[in-house]
């Protein structure tokens, strides 16, 4: 069941540039409801468990490092379609491959240090909300 919900991160690159602002605007702009939403950090064995499908892959050591190595914001954001919607909005992987007027196009550096982090799926949505969410902090 689709639920309208999605989980971003605003990822360590973006935070230490200054982009926490410019990235929640466009996040609003683009018809998103803010649910929840915290300044935080990942632990290696938090990162470690939220990208274990990538365990395998050559870049996961780097994928781990990245994400540990400063803050990140963490939010759920709530509109109808909200997963499919919301990777339009934030574009390829590849910010080289990212559309005009994608948040990868504005603010993404490289494949590895890309900006934000949006759920693939409805089911990934809710795991990865509930990773960084009590249900008192979904409003
Ligand atoms: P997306 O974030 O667009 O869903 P995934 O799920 O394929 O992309 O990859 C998860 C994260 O792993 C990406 N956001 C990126 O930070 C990192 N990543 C993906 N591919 C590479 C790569 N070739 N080299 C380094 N990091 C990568």
């Amino acid at each position: 069941m689709a639920t309208n919900r999605t989980f971003t991160m605003i990822k360590p690159d973006a935070v230490e540039k200054g982009h926490i602002g410019g990235i929640l605007s466009m996040i609003t702009e683009a018809g998103f409801r803010i649910v929840s939403l915290k300044l935080t950090q990942l632990t290696l064995a938090d990162a470690q468990a939220f990208y274990a499908v990538h365990k395998e892959r050559p870049f996961f050591g780097e994928l781990v490092e990245f994400m540990t190595r400063g803050p990140i914001v963490a939010a759920i954001l709530e509109k109808e379609n909200a997963v499919e919607d919301f990777r339009a909005l934030i574009g390829a992987t590849n910010p080289a491959d990212a559309a005009e007027g994608t948040i990868r196009k504005k603010y993404a550096t490289s494949v590895g240090e890309n900006a934000v982090h949006g759920s693939d799926s409805d089911e990934n949505a809710a795991i990865e909300s509930n990773f960084h969410f009590a249900g008192r902090e979904q409003f």
